[in-house]
């Protein structure tokens, strides 16, 4: 797991829509810098330092994996993402957005481009009042005072206003999910997906057994001696790990993540086994799947059989080359006659066959984005 860390900023914003400047940038830092955890109130103040319009101003606490060094480029390149052009005139002007570091974590950093906590910060009310809003109680590293005491003490005569403006926290993935499954066919990248968020939000990760599954590598060379004993040990196998893990939640982690789905058993026993075989088989899965808790979302990833077919490949499963596109082109078939049933479940297709979320990160954002954002 990336570690963690608070850290407090500024927004400001005297030119164009600035309400809706505000919040633009608050959904990019939620997509892009870690999870908004509060925000304070939104307060209308006079240009201080400068002959300018009215602000809005107001600051937010998150949680991010990136370092102040990142955090402030990153900063930096959302305020001219969103207009904000600096010139090279001596002192300040009116700007789109304003994106401030006022704290990070406890530190205190003294470098060319970054100094924390902000340098001028105990001087302004149109920082304190808003950071009073939502961090009263922390302590200014330097000055070893709480933000309520720096407020108090604070000599700015500004008069900031207090808005009935709102602004919206967007919802991170843990608040919204407890239980998230990643699906797809062989290759996919559901496993290397499944990882990697674990990581992004420290998520309790349940990962398929496969490799200790015997009747395997037996199947590949003789389907239909070992269909039904594979079949079989994968439900066993599967009923018993989703029943254990999902039991026993994590307190120290956000959420489970898995990179499979009990359903899967049903899709591929559809494929491999006999008729007579899969009624018996049928009888056993129903009695399981009653007992399994459903994921809150149920991600399937779809990537076309040429893609699958070099996937299966680059990782040398010795016991897979030998899948064919037909037997993939099945296998995808069943998952999306299970889907298309599947009224109360809250499924999220999405297609990877474009995408490379592995090298490239906008990829990986994107899916992010789309988990996000699901509406059922
Ligand atoms: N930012 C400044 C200079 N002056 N005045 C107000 N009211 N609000 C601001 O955000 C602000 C300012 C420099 O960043
Ligand atoms: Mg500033
Ligand atoms: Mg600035």
């Amino acid at each position: 797991m990336k570690i963690q860390r608070f850290t407090y900023l500024s927004l400001g914003s005297n030119e164009g829509d600035k309400l809706k400047n505000l919040q633009t940038a608050i959904d990019i830092i939620a997509d892009e810098i870690g999870n908004v955890l509060k925000i304070a109130k939104v307060y209308k103040t006079p240009a201080f330092g400068f002959e300018g319009n009215d602000f809005l101003n107001t600051c937010i606490k998150v949680s991010t994996s990136i370092s102040p060094e990142n955090l402030i480029k990153k900063l930096l390149e959302i305020e001219s993402r969103l207009g904000r052009v600096r010139t090279n005139k001596e002192g300040y002007s009116n700007r789109t957005i304003d994106l401030d570091i006022l704290l990070f974590d406890d530190e205190i950093i003294f470098e060319k481009d970054l100094i924390v906590p902000h340098p001028r910060m105990l001087q302004r009310k149109f920082v304190l009042v808003p950071l009073n809003d939502i961090a009263s109680s922390v302590i200014h590293p330097i000055e070893r005072k709480k933000i309520i005491h720096c407020l108090t003490n604070c000599d700015d005569t500004s008069e900031i206003i207090t808005t009935d403006e709102t602004l919206i926290r967007p919802v991170t993935i843990s608040e919204k999910y407890n239980y998230i499954a990643i699906e797809g066919n062989i290759g996919a990248g559901k496993t290397t997906l499944t990882k990697m968020m674990s990581d992004d939000f420290n998520a309790k990760v349940v990962l398929e057994r496969f490799a200790e599954n015997p009747f395997l590598p037996k199947f590949y060379n003789d389907e239909e001696r070992y269909a039904f004993p594979l079949e079989m040990s994968f439900l066993a196998d599967r009923y018993q790990q989703l029943s254990d893990d999902l039991a026993q939640f994590d307190l120290f982690k956000n959420f489970i993540i898995s990179d499979y789905y009990i359903f899967k058993s049903l899709i591929f026993a559809q494929v491999t086994l006999q008729n007579d075989e899969y009624t018996l088989y049928r009888k056993m899965f129903d009695l399981m799947y009653k007992e399994i808790v459903k994921p809150d979302l149920y991600v399937y990833l779809y990537q076309n059989t040429d893609r699958l077919l070099q996937n299966i490949k680059k990782r040398g499963r010795e016991y897979e080359q030998n899948i064919e596109a037909d037997y993939l082109q099945k296998i995808h078939d069943g998952y999306v006659n299970f889907i298309k049933t599947q009224q109360d479940l809250n499924v999220l297709v999405i297609d990877v066959s474009e995408l490379d979320f592995v090298s490239n990160k906008d990829d990986y954002k994107l899916i992010i984005k789309k988990i996000k954002e699901y509406t059922p």
